[in-house]
């Protein structure tokens, strides 16, 4: 239990991570705490956007907002600082019971200094860009200069240390240093400086930690050299940024990933080189850690990539939190792959009416029906939020969406056309079920059914289903479906076994302890647990029985 309340003006604990037995979550206030976030578009930084915001976090039921801070703007001209915006949307976020994601854009967005005050991005002598092996300058500032460094770094102390003095409540309760770091159009910095530091052996630390023998990086890393070098380099930067900001406040601090597609990454520089793509986490475990986790960003829209980089980022040593995902329906179902993996949190990006879209990366319009999915998940986690983030720190958790992608064939975009695989004619009920050994028992999730009998799975149109389960205690799963069936069958252990359920239980959670509503019986169990219209909350007791 963790029944101990506070009063809402107190001073509470800074939001921390923290991790049990490779499991995590985010502790907001001493509790863990399950981010239900919506971020804006780029550009509603700034009060006057501030209307077009709150309107869809508050319809999506959303408990956190994301939403950029922008060097240029905390910092127009070298020393003169402004935090008017920071202290506005904080005021604003509490009037309305919401917490803060704020998004440090600075030397790094989407790999250019779009977002550097004017005296930063066009001073290329002081802060100097990155280099092609052809010598040609690309907008992306190179990491291998103090002068970059130093001014971002004074610029996020400013920040963290403004947000110390006027945030005791902890409206803020995570800071994103960077956006999308890295450099698109070339692995790395190939300037006269930058060749000087590729000859030198490769850091004694990195060698520790991924056990490799001394030598240049070209020796020790053969042709993945330059892009380890980028991402070493761009680690240590942020890294030593996010290191100043924490003695000043140490807030949870995360840098989020332009990913490269986990099938078919292509050559670096085709994705943003240097960034914490999935093939350089560990070089990003080593240069960078004050950063508590690297965060994808997912516009995958298919089932089968989306899922893969959730396998790829949550790990033991790396919380996964879905920095950014697409709004579009075909995205929503991925909250329960995230719950699965014990995400501490899910952003879909572009929750606001400012009038603009990302699509196809997105939704093509914002509207009522883009919001609508979203704030029905919302909805049932928000009320058992640190319940179910409690839960996911401490038990095994398993998450399922529906696999069989629907978009029509003359959609076909090509962020949605996944590992190339080919669109199946037909399709087969096996297609449409997954199976998960949960230990004694065996969960099967299937799509698309009638909710009388056993007519075999044929899929929602548009694809929308999913579940997910936690383990509760020996034969105890909580589970929570939408627009598919559960069911559960003895593993192994028990094969053979007569089982049934015990009870299933229909409720709700009130400070920490489960309220019981209802049984499921009859027509709501017979089949297995069908999820119909809107996600429900089950406690399952399973149960074996001898016959003889
Ligand atoms: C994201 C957003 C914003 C599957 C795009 C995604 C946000 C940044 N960048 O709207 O700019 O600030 O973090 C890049 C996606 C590349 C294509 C992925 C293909």
């Amino acid at each position: 239990g963790w029944m101990c309340t506070i009063s809402p003006h107190a001073t509470s604990t800074i939001p921390e991570i923290r991790s049990n037995d490779g499991r995590h979550a985010l502790m907001v206030d001493g509790k863990p705490f399950l981010l239900l976030a919506a971020q804006t578009n780029n550009s509603a930084n700034y009060t006057a956007a501030l209307p077009d915001v709150w309107p869809v976090v508050e319809q999506m039921h959303a408990n956190t907002l994301v939403i950029p801070v922008a060097w240029e703007q905390v910092e127009p001209q070298e020393g003169k600082f402004d935090f008017s915006f920071v202290d506005t949307v904080i005021a604003q976020a509490r009037d309305r019971d919401v917490r803060l994601v704020l998004l440090w854009f600075a030397t790094w967005k989407n790999n250019a200094p779009h977002y550097a005050p004017g005296w930063v991005k066009l001073d290329n002598q002081r802060f100097p860009r990155v280099k092609t092996p052809e010598g040609k300058t690309l907008n992306s500032l190179s990491p291998h200069y103090r002068s970059t460094l130093e001014a971002d770094k004074k610029a996020f102390v400013q920040l963290m240390r403004h947000l110390k003095k006027v945030d005791r409540q902890r409206t803020v309760i995570m800071v994103q240093v960077q956006n999308e770091v890295g450099t698109y159009g070339s692995a790395r910095d190939y300037s006269e400086t930058a060749e000087k530091i590729f000859q030198q052996p490769v850091p004694g630390k990195l060698l520790t930690d991924i056990s490799k023998e001394a030598g240049t990086w070209r020796e020790v890393f053969g042709k993945d050299a330059d892009e380890f070098f980028h991402a070493w380099h761009i680690g240590r930067f942020v890294d030593e940024i996010a290191e100043a900001g924490k003695k000043e406040y140490p807030l949870p601090m995360y840098v989020n990933v332009a990913l490269r597609n986990p099938y078919n990454p292509g050559e670096p520089g085709q994705y943003s080189s240097g960034g914490a793509t999935d093939n350089v986490i560990h070089i990003w475990k080593s240069a960078a850690p004050h950063i508590d986790l690297v965060a994808p960003d997912i516009y995958f829209r298919d089932h089968k990539t989306a899922t893969r980089v959730m396998d790829l980022y949550a790990r033991e040593d790396n919380p996964l939190y879905i920095a950014e995902i697409g709004n579009d329906q075909p995205y929503v179902r991925y909250f329960f792959d995230a719950l699965g993996h014990g995400a501490l949190g899910f952003a879909p990006f572009g929750m606001d009416n400012t009038k603009y879209s990302n699509y196809p990366l997105g939704a093509e319009t914002m509207d009522e029906k883009v919001i609508k999915p979203f704030a029905e998940l919302y909805k049932v986690f928000g009320a058992m939020g640190s319940e179910w983030a409690e839960i996911s720190l401490n038990n095994r958790t398993w998450g399922f969406s529906e696999p069989v992608d629907t978009y029509a064939p003359d959609k076909a975009l090509w962020n949605a056309k996944g590992s190339d695989e080919e669109i199946k004619e037909t399709r087969a009920p096996e297609d449409y079920t997954q199976r998960q050994n949960l230990g004694d028992w065996t969960a099967e999730i299937t799509y698309g059914r009638p909710a009388f009998w056993i007519d075999p799975p044929k899929g929602n149109n548009p694809a929308s289903g999913g579940a997910v389960i936690a383990e509760l205690g020996k034969d105890e799963y909580l589970v929570v479906g939408y627009r598919a069936r559960v069911s559960f069958s003895p593993s192994q252990a028990l094969d053979g076994e007569q089982y049934t359920f015990e009870r299933v239980e229909e409720g709700h959670f009130e400070n920490g302890e489960w309220v019981f509503e209802r049984v499921w019986n009859g027509d709501q169990t017979d089949w297995g647990l069908n999820f119909i219209y809107q996600p429900h909350v089950l406690k399952v007791k399973l149960a074996k029985y001898k016959t003889d």
